[in-house]
This record gives C-alpha cells, structure tokens and sequence, in this order.
C-alpha cells in the first residue's frame, strides 16, 4: 500500500470560507468604484460560483446578465482591470483578520508537518489572492508548491492544477489526497487520479460528490466532532493524518 507522501489542499471554501464575505464583497467593491451598479448577491454568487476563477466568472456574468452593456473587442482588459481592482480589495479584507481559517484546518496542518508529510496547494484563485489568506494564517514556506489560477491552462474542473502541483512535488496521485469544498474541485481531483476528501460548506453542501471518496461537515477537531456525510472511516471523530492514510488504502 502506497505512504502518504502529501496533501494537497483547495483554498478558497476548503482553508477558509472566503467566498461569501471575502472574494464576492471585494467583488461588489470593485464594481463600486468602477462606477457600475451591479451587484453580486448571496444568492447570485451560489450560481456564479458554478464558473471558476474571478475573472472569468465577471465574463460569465456579463454574457449572462448584462450582454448589451459592454463593447467585445474591450471586454478582456476592462475584466482584467476589473479583477485587479478587486484583489486589492480582497487582499484588504483578509489582512485585517476577518476570515478565519476553517475548523480543523490549522491542526491538521500542524499534524502533517510533524510527521514529514508534504503540504501542497491547487486553486483557481489568482495567486496573490490564495497568499493573502495563507500569510495570514499559516505561512508560504510550509508549501512544496503553491498552484494558482493562470498558472496553468484550464482552471477546475480540468485536472490542470492538480497535475502541476503533483509534478512540481514530483510525486504519483497513489501518495498524495487532496482536500476540496466543491464538486468542480473534487472532479478536478479525480481527473489526476487522486482520491478526494470533501469539507463541505454553505454552497456546496447540496453538491452531490459523486467523485469524492470521504464527505464531512468539517475537519473537525478532538474537541469539535466531524460528521460523515459520505463514506467510511474507521473510529472517526475527526479527520486526521491517520484517516487520510485509510482514505489512500480503500
Ligand atoms: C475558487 C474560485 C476563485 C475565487 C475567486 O477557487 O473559483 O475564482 O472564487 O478568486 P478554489 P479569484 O476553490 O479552487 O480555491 O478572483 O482570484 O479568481
Ligand atoms: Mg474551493
């Protein structure tokens, strides 16, 4: 049976649920001080979370919603300005602390590196933005590899990410899990052959996972229980390096 060489975990829902009060209030900033009057509501942003990457959710977004509003030939660097302006805003809000790490996060962090196993990152955020939260909260160097967003071709649900983050840790998917809090990312996952544990949240808790091979609430912690939503562990109260070693057996 193949080590635990590495895990490999998503940013953004996965770390921290940076979605709904982070990426989408900076979002609404920017579009402020662009002078636009669109704005991103909870409930819009469930569905506009259905396309990866800010700057091509802004495009999703205006083909869908606001198709007359915008000349074609313009339309990449006016999003491209736009997503700027809106990491500035991001990187703002996360640097003042108001975006917690989820729960059992740091622990297993901490657990992996005590035991030698590699830490890696694949997210389809722009990279200042997945340093933003991990400088605040945890630190860059603890990284083998930080994969983000134009870094590679085709963002989640292609395997893009996953696949250079391997390749930069220079390890088979048969040692390493990754940790993910949507299906796009667990699909992306299973595309570079990888085993999939899934922390859902809010938008994503109706997702159905169907590649994912454990399913909790959270990580969890000894002193704050996880629940199964899916699959097997075995003695589980939360997720350790132990139970990632079961998931990479089964
Ligand atoms: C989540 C995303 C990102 C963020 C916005 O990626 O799709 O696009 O919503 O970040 P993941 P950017 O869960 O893979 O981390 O604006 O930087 O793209
Ligand atoms: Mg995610």
């Amino acid at each position: 049976m193949p080590q635990l060489q590495a895990l490999i975990f998503d940013v953004d829902g996965t770390l921290a649920e940076t979605e709904r009060d982070g990426h989408r209030v900076a979002f609404n900033q920017a579009f402020q001080e662009a002078g636009l009057s669109w704005n991103w509501t909870e409930t819009l942003y469930g569905e506009l979370l259905t396309v990866s990457g800010g700057k091509e959710r802004i495009r999703y977004f205006i083909e869908t919603y606001q198709p007359d509003d915008l000349e074609t030939d313009k339309l990449s660097d006016f999003i491209i300005k736009l997503h700027q302006q809106k990491t500035q805003y991001y990187r703002q809000l996360l640097a003042q602390g108001s975006i917690p790490l989820r729960r059992g996060v740091q622990r297993l962090i901490t657990e992996a590196r005590e035991q030698g196993i590699k830490l890696a990152i694949a997210t389809t955020s722009a990279l200042p933005n997945a340093l933003a939260l991990i400088e605040k909260h945890l630190n860059p160097d603890w990284f083998t590899v930080i994969a983000a967003g134009d870094m590679v071709e085709n963002k989640k649900p292609a395997p893009d990410l996953y696949n250079y983050a391997l390749d930069k840790l220079g390890l088979t998917p048969d040692t390493c899990l990754a940790i993910e809090d949507s299906e796009q990312g667990a699909e992306a996952a299973f595309q570079a052959n990888l085993k999939t544990v899934v922390t859902v949240n809010n938008y994503t808790k109706d997702q159905h996972f169907k590649q994912a091979n454990l399913v909790l609430d959270s990580l969890g912690n000894p002193e704050q229980q996880a629940h199964i939503l899916r699959g097997k562990i075995d003695d589980f109260s939360y997720f350790n390096v132990n139970g990632a070693q079961q998931i990479l057996d089964s």
